[in-house]
Parts: C-alpha cells; sequence; structure tokens
C-alpha cells in the first residue's frame, strides 16, 4: 500500500475505520483533530466518505482529509437533543425499512426520515418489510397513505423470498442507504439479496417486540450484481435538523403539489383562510395522518428549538 492513498469509506465503528482502495481494504484511525467543514456532527468520518489517508510513523494508516460530501442523511437522535449524527454520505438513494408490526415503526418517524430525505435530495423508497406477519388492511391503509403522497412501497418478505428481486433491481449499481428501527429485518434483507455476505442478523425479544440493535455499525457491502448496499444499526429517534418551520411544508410533495393554489404566498398551511392544503385534506386528497405529521413537527420541533 502507498504511504497516502485515497479511499471510500466501508466501515465506521468510531474507533477504527474500513476504507477501500483499489480492491483492498485498510483499517484506519482518524487523526485527533480532524476539522469538519460545517458540520457538528458527533462522528465525524461516516460510511460513503472519499478520504485521503496517510501511513504515520509507525506504518499505521490514519484519516487526515475528507472530500466534500455530494450529500448525506442526518438527524438527531433525538428532539431534544443538540448533537448530530450523519448516518451515511454520497448515497444515490435510501430504503427506509418500516414494519406495521413485530416492530411498529411510528408514522412520526417514518415522516421525519422522508422529510430529511426530501430536504437532502435523496430519493427514498419505503420498504414494507416481514410482509409475512403483516395485517393485510394495516398494509392497504399504510400504501395507501405514503403511494398517495408519491412514494414508492416495496413489499418484501426475506423467508417467502417476497419482493427479493424487485429489491435486487432498485440496487443495481446504486448506492443505497437502508435504515429504520431496530430490528426491522434489514441485515436479514441484505443477507436474502446476497447470501454469501456474512452478516449478522438478530431476534425480536418476545416481551417488546422490538429489536435488540443487532448491528452496531454502518457497513457498506458491494453486491455481486454492481452496487453497494449500507447497513445501519437501527434508529429509534429521528430528530430533524437544520429544516426550518417555514420550509417544512416543501418537504412533503403531497403538500408542495397543491400549495401554489393557497391564497396567501407565505401560507403555513395551519390556520390560513383560502389554504389550498386544508382543502385537499378535508377533500382526502392528502391522507390526514401525513397533514397531522406535519402539525406535530411544527409543534415539536418548535419547542424544542426555543
Ligand atoms: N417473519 C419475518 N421475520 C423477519 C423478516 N425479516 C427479518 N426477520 C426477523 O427479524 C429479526 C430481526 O432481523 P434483523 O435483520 O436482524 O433486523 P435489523 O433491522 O437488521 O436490526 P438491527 O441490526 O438491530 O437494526 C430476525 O429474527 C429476523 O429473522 C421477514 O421478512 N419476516
Ligand atoms: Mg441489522
Ligand atoms: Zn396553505
Amino acid at each position: 500500500m502507498e504511504k497516502r492513498f485515497s479511499g471510500v469509506v466501508m466501515r465506521a465503528t468510531g474507533s477504527w475505520y474500513d476504507v477501500m482502495h483499489g480492491g483492498e481494504t485498510v483499517r484506519c484511525r482518524i487523526r485527533g483533530r480532524l476539522r469538519l467543514r460545517g458540520t457538528r456532527s458527533t462522528n465525524p468520518v461516516v460510511v460513503g466518505d472519499e478520504v485521503v489517508c496517510e501511513a504515520d510513523e509507525g506504518g499505521d494508516y490514519v484519516i487526515c482529509d475528507i472530500c466534500p460530501r455530494r450529500n448525506y442523511v442526518i438527524r438527531r437522535a433525538s428532539n431534544l437533543s443538540k448533537e448530530s449524527h450523519i448516518i451515511a454520505a454520497n448515497i444515490d438513494q435510501a430504503l427506509l425499512m418500516v414494519t406495521l408490526r413485530a416492530p411498529e415503526t411510528a408514522t412520526e418517524f417514518v415522516d421525519r426520515f422522508l422529510v430529511t430525505c426530501e430536504a437532502y435530495k435523496v430519493p427514498v423508497t419505503i420498504v414494507l418489510s416481514k410482509i409475512d406477519l403483516q395485517d393485510p388492511g394495516a398494509v392497504a391503509d399504510f400504501r395507501a397513505v405514503y403511494e398517495g403522497a408519491g412514494y414508492r412501497v416495496l413489499e418484501v418478505s426475506a423467508p417467502e423470498g417476497i419482493g427479493i428481486e424487485a429489491v435486487n433491481e432498485l440496487l443495481a449499481d446504486r448506492r443505497t442507504l437502508l435504515s429504520g428501527n431496530s430490528g426491522v429485518g434489514k441485515s436479514t434483507l441484505i443477507r436474502a439479496i446476497d447470501p454469501s455476505l456474512d452478516i449478522r442478523t438478530g431476534e425480536i425479544s418476545e416481551s417488546h417486540h422490538k429489536g435488540r440493535h443487532t448491528t452496531t455499525f454502518s457497513t457498506m457491502y458491494p453486491l455481486a450484481g454492481g452496487g453497494e448496499v449500507i447497513d445501519t444499526p437501527g434508529i429509534k429517534g429521528f430528530g430533524l435538523i437544520d429544516i426550518d418551520d417555514a420550509e417544512l411544508w416543501h418537504y412533503f410533495p403531497e403538500m408542495m403539489r397543491v400549495a401554489p393554489d393557497c391564497r396567501f404566498y407565505n401560507c403555513t398551511h395551519t390556520h390560513e383562510p383560502g389554504c389550498a392544503v386544508a382543502e385537499a385534506v378535508k377533500a382526502g386528497e392528502i391522507a390526514w395522518a401525513r397533514y397531522e405529521s406535519y402539525l406535530k413537527i411544527l409543534d415539536e420541533d418548535d419547542k424544542y428549538r426555543k
């Protein structure tokens, strides 16, 4: 290996990083005070980052520079938290994995994730997982809400092999972030797509129906069919960051479509007369659940920002 090389971060643990360079993976550390441009995140180097590495005197490799990110997905651990966490950088798309039961993914979590992808211009597809365990009525309701908003919803079941081919097609030749709550089946899906990958999957706890955080580090896996997928540890909270109240509705595609018809150009779609968004909600053209999420995010994030 050369003394100085550039590569892509394939795995980030917080204490060491696997950097891929010319088909080889090199374990690196980061230089004590790697300054980051304009971010306040708790993790300075993330999976997907393009980095420059150098051998130090002892022959160990350290990451000494990070190239500017094309994009990234960022969250706060909770609404109350001031610390932000970048989930991955330089991605072509995100898959948000959701289960309606075992475990139940909160609607607000879904909507916050989607808002963040819209704000950071990352195309996102929803993967409804463990379809073998879901109530068909609940699945139909979910699809109506999110397809109505303009999202693609794929149904998968790893044990029954449902939807695996469709996911495979979606992943081909792209770099994909796979995210969602713990225990929804992210690692299981990746293993179903490429059984040769050595990936740990977990059991859902019987008492809580929650995942157990089986995946502890984000890891990017090259896929046999081309492209790469990033398996991430399950996340619980998804606090928004750097999104103003006034622009929040820009990240609800279904609101964006009708808002030009609001009477006031600066309508907040909360109380104004002649609001086309409120009309669309009343007419059932915008799902009440999504509008409610919008109001909730405005309301809650307000409290914490002040
Ligand atoms: N019935 C059913 N069980 C599934 C499916 N996919 C995953 N599971 C099970 O759900 C449990 C959790 O799966 P994982 O793949 O470890 O979940 P994860 O999303 O990677 O969880 P974290 O790594 O903790 O974030 C395991 O017991 C899997 O066997 C599915 O489609 N149907
Ligand atoms: Mg996992
Ligand atoms: Zn309006």
